[in-house]
C-alpha cells in the first residue's frame, strides 16, 4: 500500500466514523461570501446549501460560506467588479451581464441556441464549456461550474403574446446585453437594459410593461405579483456560472482549489435538480396568482425564430467567430 492509499483509507475510516477532519496544512480558515441576485428561496439556494456541506466535509469545518441574496452586495455585474478586484470572493449570476468584461459570454445569448436542457448540459459540462472557463483567469474570475437559470419566458402586464405583432412597442425589460437588445428590438419591442434588482419596482411602477425570465426566477421574484400574462417562449437558457475572485484564488492553496471545484460541481447537480423539479410549482404558484399562461403556435413560433435568425450573424464578430463555430460544432454533434 502506498503512501497515498493509506492516507485515503484512513480519511474514508475518518469520514465512517463521522468525526471532523482536521484541516490538512494545505487547508486555511476561510470565510467565502457569495453573492446573488435572486432571492434566498430560489433554487441556487438548494446548491449553495449542498456546497457548504461538502465544504465542511472537506475542510473539517474551517471554511465559513456565506450567502447574500437579493443583490444584497450589488447586482450581478457589480459583484463580479468586486471579486475581478479581490473585494469579493464569489457570485453566482447570468453570463448576459457579464459580455463587457468577457465578449465570447454572448454565445449563451443567442436566441433558441440550446432546444432542451439535456442539450445545455452537455454543452456547459463538456469542452464547450471548458473552453469558455478557460477564457476567464485573463479577466480575473474563475469559472467553478455552470448552474442553471433555465429557460427564459416572456411576462407582461398588456396582452397575451400570441405572434410576433403582439411584441410590438412592449417595453420589455432585457438584461444588460447587446445580444438581448438586439433579438427584442428585432422582434419590435422597446427593450430597455436594466439591472435585475431593479425590476420589480420598475413592474410595479409601470415604467416597463415586461421581462422575461424563466418560472423558477419570476416566481421566487414575484413578478407574477406584478404581471398579468406569462407567454412559453423559452427564447434562451442562460446558465449561470459560479466565479470565484482570481486574485483571492492565488492566495488559495491547490488542494483548496480542488475543494472549491470539486464542491462547486456537487453543488450544481442538487441546484439543477432543484430547478428542475422546483419548475412546474414555480408555474402553477404564478397560474394560482391570476397570471394568465398560453403558448404560441407552432406557426408563428416560426415567425419568431425567423425574425430573430439576423441576430446570430450580427453579433458572431464581437462574440468571437470561432466561439459561435465551437458553439454551433457542438451542437451539431449532439443533434447527430
Ligand atoms: C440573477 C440574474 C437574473 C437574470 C436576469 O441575479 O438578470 O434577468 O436572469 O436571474 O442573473
Amino acid at each position: 500500500m502506498t503512501f497515498k492509499t493509506l492516507a485515503a483509507a484512513a480519511l474514508s475510516t475518518t469520514m465512517i466514523a463521522g468525526l471532523a477532519l482536521p484541516a490538512s496544512a494545505d487547508v486555511s480558515t476561510r470565510t467565502i461570501r457569495v453573492s446573488n441576485g435572486i432571492a434566498a428561496d430560489h433554487p441556487v439556494a438548494n446548491g449553495v446549501d449542498a456546497m457548504r456541506a461538502c465544504f465542511d466535509e472537506r475542510t473539517g469545518g474551517a471554511w465559513t460560506f456565506n450567502a447574500f441574496w437579493s443583490s444584497a452586495l450589488g447586482d450581478d455585474l457589480q459583484a463580479t467588479q468586486m471579486l475581478r478586484s479581490g473585494t469579493l470572493e464569489m457570485v453566482i449570476t447570468s453570463t448576459s451581464p457579464l459580455v463587457g468584461i468577457n465578449p465570447a459570454l454572448g454565445v449563451f445569448d443567442l436566441p433558441f441556441l440550446f432546444a432542451d436542457a439535456a442539450e445545455a448540459d452537455a454543452v456547459l459540462d463538456g469542452e464547450f464549456g471548458d473552453y469558455v472557463s478557460s477564457m476567464m483567469p485573463d479577466s480575473g474570475l474563475v469559472n467553478l461550474a455552470y448552474w442553471e437559470n433555465g429557460f427564459r419566458d416572456l411576462t407582461n402586464s398588456l396582452r397575451p403574446v400570441e405572434s410576433l405583432a403582439d411584441f410590438s412597442g412592449m417595453r420589455v425589460r432585457v438584461m444588460q446585453n447587446d445580444i438581448f437588445l438586439d433579438t427584442f428590438q428585432t422582434l419590435g419591442a422597446n427593450a430597455i437594459p436594466m439591472a435585475f434588482g431593479e425590476v420589480f419596482t420598475a413592474l410595479e411602477t409601470g415604467t416597463i410593461d415586461a421581462q422575461e425570465n424563466p418560472y423558477v426566477t419570476i416566481d421566487t421574484s414575484h413578478f407574477d405579483e406584478v404581471q398579468k400574462y406569462l407567454t412559453n417562449t423559452h427564447h434562451a437558457y442562460t446558465p449561470f456560472m459560479v466565479l470565484f475572485s482570481k486574485p483571492i484564488w492565488d492566495t488559495y492553496s491547490p488542494e483548496e482549489h480542488d475543494i472549491l471545484v470539486d464542491c462547486a460541481v456537487i453543488g450544481r447537480d442538487a441546484q439543477r435538480a432543484a430547478s428542475r423539479a422546483l419548475s412546474a410549482d414555480s408555474l402553477a404558484r404564478i397560474e394560482g396568482n391570476g397570471v394568465a399562461i398560453n403558448d404560441i403556435s407552432a406557426e408563428n413560433m416560426q415567425e419568431i425564430r425567423d425574425a430573430v435568425q439576423g441576430v446570430y450573424e450580427r453579433h458572431a464578430d464581437e462574440i468571437g467567430q470561432e466561439v459561435v463555430d465551437r458553439m454551433q460544432a457542438a451542437l451539431a454533434e449532439l443533434r447527430d
